[in-house]
């Protein structure tokens, strides 16, 4: 990559420090002040050194970002900050006005001052604004003050960083903070652009990298993105955030996220779990991903000549050393009266007369209740069951594998059903399994520190029912039981409506919200939407041919109407024909023929006027079988888009039912309905939608 524009803003942004902790930026309820300190003591036991204070449904962050705070809320505020002090930590207020500030109003700009000043008393000296999560559209007072969004966002942000005394570390989140956010890309998003060339070089910007919750983040990506800002981002990183499904939690490592991109940013915040206990591991990890980048990097020279060196930060291993950390708070009481570890109680005796003598039972009554106590290896099954948003971990995969497995390769052949040797150890491993969930449950709700398990609770009790409802299945299928996971019953208990009414909206969508990490992984496949150019037109019929004689053999078929399309006896409207492209090359097309008339005369098919009335533009679209869904309809929906623009009322396609794919395509983008047609070949169905 050619050096970017604002090669000077990033040489300065490497002089400054590196950015490095938390940002507790989720929605839902925010952590206590006891709960932050603690934070801010751990944070300088780790090596980091920042937090952000943006939480998002505080009142007077973002809903009533004008309000200044109370008293009472100054004191718990002043704590606050001159804790962070003490432990090292910087402060960074942030406040985000977005969801109704007028940016043209000189009073709103004065209020933002006003609110800000009077976190500057309170001994803060960093400061952040937040555009991210609203509407981009101005209200028309903007509209005629600012020609774009970007510069009213701008424009207000370098005012109130002049009038704070450009402090020496202040933020800004974008509206597009992640390049799924931009149009159409990053390189080409003119919001980012505005922002790069107009907000002074001394404010950082925030970015979560390719998406929201990014997956992977390359150090392409990021040059990329800081050419167009003309400096380095401070990673806002969702990898561990949870707010937006209440059943996940992340217990894994901090991944993917190579360490040579630390030269190449102003910083790293993680935006974890909403509980503040289970988040032991994402900071932790991320702390000696900090370190490992800074030692990675002088160990280069030290070891220069030498072959291979070892990776400098290993994800499992930055895994167990947090584990084992972690291990020694859930041993540690936080609560008067609860029981502790025995050589403990041992030192210390109790002074009352009910201690001196402990209650020990007799022969013949029950014996007293003992808690082991959690192992790693528990803490290890925990994070494995609860890893990363787009991956489990080892342990959780092997058991999601072997059921998958169990469940195919049984044999129901009567009541008394006899699974082969190789299936009942199979059986009895994943039984193994399921109990080692429970035996991990059992110890776990038995550790002092009861802080941690609450926070834990509800998905570890989750975990265990699900698994619980797996192992009885195996079960049944094994002949031990009935064979459903959930026995039927007229007159059933409560839990058995397992997920409420969220549940029972997502079971009956066909496609939507019913993915699963094992069934389909994500691809990490980089996909190109570009305009078809000429040279593209043997790629072009090379898939259409290709897909045609997968789906009907050759020459039985009549012609479709967009067939002279693609055997390049017509040529598609220049301004309406898209090529999508993977790694290997051109895979997949989407063309527009503005006047379908054209077509039917080429054809020598009479197609109904109405027809034509309604949707005059025919569109042809193609992808070979390797592509996903979700490039595919894009492509589709960029064409609606350019036909829209080029002025037609409407477009029809015509798709063969044994064109499975393309079927499912346009019925998923959702604007797609079955038309009418006279003369349609047999088999063909013609779908159309009013742009
Ligand atoms: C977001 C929000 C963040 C939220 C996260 C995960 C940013 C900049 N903003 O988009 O508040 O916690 O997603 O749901 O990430």
């Amino acid at each position: 990559m050619s050096a970017p524009a604002g090669t000077e803003a990033l040489s300065q942004a490497a002089n400054k420090r590196f950015i490095s902790g938390v940002v507790e930026g989720f929605y839902g309820r925010p952590w206590t002040m006891e709960q932050r300190t603690e934070l801010f003591q751990r944070e300088q036991k780790w090596g980091l050194n920042t937090y952000l204070y943006a939480p998002k449904d505080d009142y007077k962050h973002r809903m009533y970002w004008r309000d200044l705070y109370t008293e009472e809320e100054a004191e718990q505020l002043i704590a606050l900050i001159s804790a962070a002090k003490r432990y090292g930590i910087e402060f960074i207020y942030a406040i985000s006005p977005g969801l109704d500030i007028t940016f043209s109003n000189p009073r709103e700009v004065a209020t933002l001052k006003k609110k800000l000043d009077q976190v500057k008393e309170f001994g803060c000296c960093s400061f952040s604004l937040l555009f991210d999560d609203i509407e981009a559209e101005m209200c028309p007072a903007d509209k005629q003050a600012f020609s774009s969004f970007a510069h009213a966002q701008v424009d207000i942000t370098n005012e109130v960083y002049r009038h704070l005394g450009e402090p020496a570390t202040f933020l800004f989140c974008p509206t597009d903070y992640c390049a799924a956010f931009c149009t159409p890309t990053v390189s080409q998003s003119t919001y980012l652009h505005t922002v790069g060339e107009k907000l002074l070089p001394g404010i950082d910007i925030l970015w979560t990298g390719p998406k929201v919750v990014s997956n992977k983040i390359s150090v392409e990506s990021i040059e990329e993105v800081s050419s167009v800002l003309k400096r380095a981002p401070v990673i806002w990183d969702n990898i561990h955030a949870n707010d937006y499904d209440l059943q996940r939690l992340f217990l894994g490592p901090y991944k993917d996220r190579p360490t040579e991109l630390i030269p190449k940013l102003s910083g790293v915040l993680t935006n974890p779990n909403c509980e503040y206990h289970p988040n032991f591991v994402a900071i932790h990890t991320l702390a000696t991903w900090c370190k490992a980048g800074a030692e990675g990097g002088q160990r280069d020279v030290e070891m220069a000549g030498e072959q291979e060196p070892e990776p400098c930060y290993s994800p499992q291993k930055a895994l167990t050393l947090a584990l084992t950390d972690w291990l020694e708070d859930f041993q540690s009481t936080d609560q008067p009266g609860a029981h502790v570890k025995k050589d403990s109680l041992d030192e210390e005796p109790m002074q009352t007369d009910m201690a001196e003598s402990p209650y020990v039972p007799g022969t013949d009554e029950n014996p007293l209740y003992t808690a082991e106590p959690l192992t790693l290896d528990d803490l290890t099954l925990l994070s494995d069951l609860f890893y990363l948003p787009y991956e489990h971990g080892p342990t959780a995969r092997t058991m999601l594998q072997e059921l998958d497995w169990l469940k195919n390769h049984s044999v129901v052949a009567s009541a008394d059903t006899d699974q082969t040797a190789e299936w009942r150890s199979r059986a009895q491993q994943f039984d193994g399994m399921c109990e080692a969930v429970v035996q991990m449950f059992n110890r776990l709700s038995n550790a002092p520190n009861r802080s941690i398990l609450y926070d834990l609770y509800n998905y570890i009790c989750d975990i265990k029912t699900g698994v619980g409802l797996a192992r009885a299945y195996v079960k049944g299928l094994g002949g031990h039981g009935p064979l459903s996971a959930q026995p039927v019953n007229n007159d059933p208990e409560a839990w058995t409506f397992r997920g409420g009414l969220s549940g029972e909206f997502q079971r009956m969508l066909p496609s939507h919200g019913n993915r699963d990490l094992f069934t389909s992984p994500p691809v990490t496949e980089v996909y190109c939407i570009r305009p078809f150019c000429p040279d593209d037109k043997l790629q072009v019929q090379r898939i259409f041919r290709e897909v045609k004689s997968a789906e009907v053999p050759l020459g039985v078929q009549p012609p479709l109407l967009c067939d002279c399309l693609l055997e390049g006896e017509i040529l598609p409207s220049p301004d309406c024909a898209l090529v999508l492209e993977d790694e290997t090359g051109v895979c997949g097309y989407a063309l527009a023929l503005p006047n379908a008339k054209q077509a039917a005369a080429k054809v020598q098919r009479a197609v109904n006027d109405s027809v034509l009335e309604n949707f005059p533009t025919l569109i042809a679209a193609q992808v070979l079988p390797r592509v996903t869904d979700s490039p595919a309809k894009r492509m589709i929906g960029q064409l609606l888009s350019s036909v829209k623009s080029s002025g037609s009322k409407g477009v029809f396609c015509e798709v063969r039912q044994s064109d499975q794919k393309m079927l499912g395509l346009y019925t998923q983008l959702g604007c797609f309905r079955p038309i009418t047609m006279d003369n349609l070949p047999q088999d063909v169905i013609a779908m159309g939608t009013s742009l």
